[in-house]
């Protein structure tokens, strides 16, 4: 038997280990496999670092992390057939969060193609919806500008941005790209585009923002790096501010801007909604004027799903989100806002009051008649720790829903808005490892955490510094309920109270059982001094979120929750 040759840095898969390098990737999250070893065995002769892990959905997601919190590009590096079906998920979850991933992947020798080769399969074919950029690449010669076409639809230069797919027979991996087609254009990383806005939008945006009253500003994933220009023209304003998960900590809790707790009121009371790089999606319900009764809207952004999606702008600047706050300052300069001082002020002091409610009401919160911990308890007991600058990444149904009103954190990852549960794990590995000085915190529901729990491994063995809180109440806890109050009848929605800490221990994390509160701050100090680890907290299944209470988890049919579902068919004269 002859082995192949091994590929070295002319090799097709040398050249895109050695892009991978120029682009400043240095790390790439991956799961083994023959289709793609020459890829895999040249990244590592480059340095660039492989995070193994168990299942290739993880590898997705922990690469979508990693751009999430880095600002750059997220590489998942998954074999042939069914490394590519398993990443799947993974890839819807980047494409409804539009983050710029790049997943690789091979394919079978082009002599065995569409001959039932081992691990065949057209992937290019079922990705393509999910992806920017989807292609099969059989030419050596090709491969560095397909990469490089990829990465710049990935950050959506010319669209949406969003993950990316390429993939690679091996016999192409193997063979040599000639030295001149390896041109140094290909390989340069390029800034970002700038989009300028135009003057006259800018001076109608002015226009728009220093007449109204009641203005109220809404951040989303395009508005990231505009927090400076954000802030002066807030400032500038006297505004409110929501903040959504897609944008947390662009605007600190401090600011007298925001308004979070009083969520509903601003929105129905604003006479001026501006999105910066936000969808007006199902959590802003659609930008409906059933919700928004008096509303004009002024929308920002660099991408067109956040320009225009369900509610035209009275006036739409499609710039960076950056130069057009930035501009939209200078413009204004020294012009007196109309803004209504009073609401403003009334507004933000409502939000404290609520605000300081709930923090009571988190310390107080009553365990439920089985005598099991409230899961606000929990909650409480780790916002006492949580330093400023902690990392928090919330997972599952009713306890994700606790857990992102009640955790006050600089940057805050969740399922978004495709509701991807399971995301906890992997998503806090990629964060610890990207921030190893920071503190990653993953809380997740019992359910939530199954999906891919055997990712503790993955931390263990890479020295992934998180702490996963496990809120233990034994059921797909918002599922029970929904079928309790709708259904009346529980069915294939409960689970075992099972000890994730002695699976923990295992993998040879720190594990422990919680399950009374008084041992929870102990508890806490052990775990964040010795992770990676894992606490199983044993909570009440009987505390209704607000996201229970507000009907999410019954999928009303006009909008996402009850209220605006009854205003929805109010103002469509439906009965
Ligand atoms: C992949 C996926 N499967 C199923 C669902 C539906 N779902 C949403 S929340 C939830 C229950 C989560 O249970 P758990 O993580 O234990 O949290 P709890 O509600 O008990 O606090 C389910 C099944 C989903 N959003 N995503």
């Amino acid at each position: 038997m002859t082995p192949p040759p091994v590929p070295g840095p002319d090799s097709a898969a040398g050249v895109i280990a050695r892009f991978l390098k120029a682009r400043g990737v240095d790390r790439v999250f991956g799961l083994c496999g023959g289709h793609i070893m020459p890829i895999w065995m040249r990244v590592d002769a480059e340095g660039v670092r492989i995070v193994d892990v168990r299942d290739e959905r993880a590898a997705v997601y922990m690469a979508h992390a990693h751009a999430e919190l880095t600002g750059g590009l997220g590489v998942a590096l998954i074999t042939a057939g069914p490394g590519v079906t398993n990443g799947m998920t993974g890839l819807a979850n980047a494409h409804v969060a539009r983050a710029p991933v790049l997943v690789l992947s091979g394919m079978p020798p082009r002599p065995q193609e569409n001959r039932g080769a081992l691990q065949d399969m057209s992937h290019v074919e079922f990705v393509r919806p999910l992806t920017r950029y989807a292609r099969t690449v059989r030419e050596p010669a090709l491969v560095l500008q397909e990469l490089d076409e990829a990465v710049a639809r990935a950050f959506g230069q010319g669209g949406e941005p969003g993950p990316v797919y390429l993939d690679f027979p091996v016999d192409t991996l193997r063979a040599t790209v000639p030295r001149p087609l390896q041109r140094a254009e290909h390989f340069a990383a390029k800034p970002p585009p700038r989009l300028v806005p135009g003057e006259d939008d800018v001076l109608r945006a002015v226009d728009l923002l220093w007449s109204a009253k009641r203005p109220l500003f809404v951040s989303g994933r395009g508005a990231r790096g505009a927090g400076a220009a954000l802030l002066r023209v807030l400032d500038a304003l006297g505004a409110l501010y929501l903040d959504t998960g897609e944008s947390r900590g662009l605007v600190p809790d401090s600011h007298p801007s925001v308004v979070a707790a009083m969520r509903g009121t601003a929105m129905g009371e604003a006479d001026l909604v501006v999105t910066v790089g936000r969808r007006l999606d199902f959590q802003l319900a659609y930008g409906s004027p059933a919700v928004y009764k008096d509303a004009r809207f002024l929308r920002i952004a660099d991408a067109p799903s956040e320009l225009r999606d369900n509610r035209r702008g009275d006036v739409e600047l499609f710039a960076t989100p950056a130069l057009a706050l930035d501009a939209i300052a200078r413009a204004a300069n020294g012009r007196v806002p109309a803004v209504d001082r009073g609401w403003a002020t009334a507004m933000r002091a409502q939000h404290e009051a609520r605000t300081r409610k709930l923090h009571t009401a988190m310390r107080e919160a009553p365990p439920g008649a089985d005598g099991r911990m409230h899961p606000q308890r929990l909650l409480a007991a780790l916002r006492d720790v949580l330093p400023k600058d902690a990392i928090v990444v919330a997972d599952g149904g009713d306890f994700l829903s606790f857990a992102r009103v009640g955790l006050a954190c600089e940057t805050y990852l969740d399922p978004g808005a495709l509701g991807c549960i399971g995301i906890g794990t992997p998503f806090g590995i990629a964060a610890a490892l990207a921030h190893p000085e920071r503190t990653v915190v993953v809380v997740t529901g019992d359910g939530a955490f199954g999906f891919n729990a055997m990712e503790i491994d993955t931390a263990v063995r890479h020295g992934a510094k998180v702490l996963i809180v496990v809120a233990n109440n034994g059921g797909w806890a918002i599922e029970v309920r929904d079928q309790q109050e709708t259904y009346g009848k529980v069915v294939g929605t409960e689970l075992q109270f099972a000890d994730h800490a002695a699976m923990a221990r295992a993998f040879g994390l720190l594990g422990e059982r919680v399950d009374d509160v008084a041992a929870l701050p102990a508890a806490l100090e052990r775990a964040l001094a010795r992770r990676p680890a894992l606490l199983d907290v044993i909570v009440t299944p009987e505390a209704a979120s607000s996201d229970a209470k507000s009907g999410l988890a019954w999928v009303p049919d006009l909008q996402a929750i009850a209220a605006w579902d009854d205003a929805e068919r109010a103002w469509r004269g439906i009965d």
